[in-house]
């Protein structure tokens, strides 16, 4: 089951059929433990639409409201490599082999719902920095609880040159205004991704391509279930939490994006997320 937060209500896509529930509040739906059997008895005849096309034309909402978006890092070998050579100047590659090798993950705050755009809304890159990539990523659905409920898209937009510059500057790297993208729908699921499922990165300029990759998602060095379990350790989420979990897809060390670049991130089973530079 898929769960879309449109304009007109949440859209729900469901063994190819579709449904409006236009008087939920998202916050209350997405942060419950029973969500895909509460939502499965709010589907009936009176809600179901036959086409949606209208509905997924207008803004595509990004599925998070008062939700805090985590992210965490270095879980890929590739993201190790890339952020071991954009740091190996100013001497700070040495953390990232440390962090992929140790127990506790690498987390940190990446954004909110306002600081966040959906699907064909405009990342920003920062008027700061002059080395900038998007991070396609997984992304985790949690309740407060902690339990996953569900997968999305997420794009951790990162500034290669100030992460690069000193890996103290992380926050400033990764946070500022139009950081992140997430969705175009939540994957609402009781089991695990299956391991064969593929994130692509497609970035397209002026008509071509100038980008692509995949990586599985069996690439990911860490157990999904012990990266919530240290985010939930001394955090409590009232709303629930999105959770990033890391690129595996760098792009090489001449590439940077400009305006108007416009990004594709695709993962089996949930969808594409768009959007493009501003
Ligand atoms: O260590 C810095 C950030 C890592 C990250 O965002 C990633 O690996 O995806
Ligand atoms: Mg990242």
């Amino acid at each position: 089951m898929k769960v879309y937060n449109t304009n007109s209500g949440l859209l729900i896509a469901h063994e190819n059929e579709f449904y409006l529930l236009e008087n939920e509040n998202w916050d209350t739906f997405i942060n419950d433990d029973g969500i895909l059997q509460n939502t499965l008895a709010k589907l009936n005849n009176g809600n179901r639409i036959k086409d949606p096309s209208s509905i997924l034309k207008s803004e595509i909402k990004p599925p998070v409201e008062s939700q805090e978006i985590w992210a965490s890092g270095v879980t890929y070998y590739n993201s190790k490599l890339g952020r071991e050579e954009e740091s190996k100047e100013t001497g700070g590659s040495d953390f990232y082999a440390r962090v992929y090798e140790a127990e506790r993950p690498e987390l940190f705050f990446k954004s909110t719902g306002y600081r966040t755009v959906g699907h064909g809304g405009k990342v920003r890159i920062r008027k700061d920095s002059t080395w900038n990539v998007p991070e396609p990523e997984l992304t985790l659905v949690i309740t407060s609880s902690g339990k996953i409920v569900g997968y999305t898209i997420g794009n951790d937009m990162s500034s290669r040159s100030i992460e690069g510059e000193n890996p103290l500057y992380l926050p400033q790297a990764k946070t500022y205004d139009g950081c992140a993208a997430i969705g175009p729908c939540v994957l609402l699921t009781d089991s695990p991704l299956l391991r064969t499922t593929k994130i692509r990165l497609k970035i397209d300029r002026e008509g071509r391509t100038v980008f692509s990759d995949e990586i599985g998602v069996d690439q990911i060095k860490r157990n999904l279930g012990d990266i919530v379990e240290y985010l939930y350790r001394e955090c409590s989420f009232p709303y629930g939490s999105l959770l990033m979990t890391g690129t595996g897809i760098v792009p090489s060390n001449d590439f940077t994006l400009k305006r108007d670049d416009e990004i594709h991130i695709t993962i089996d089973g949930i969808g594409t997320l768009y959007n493009t530079v501003a």
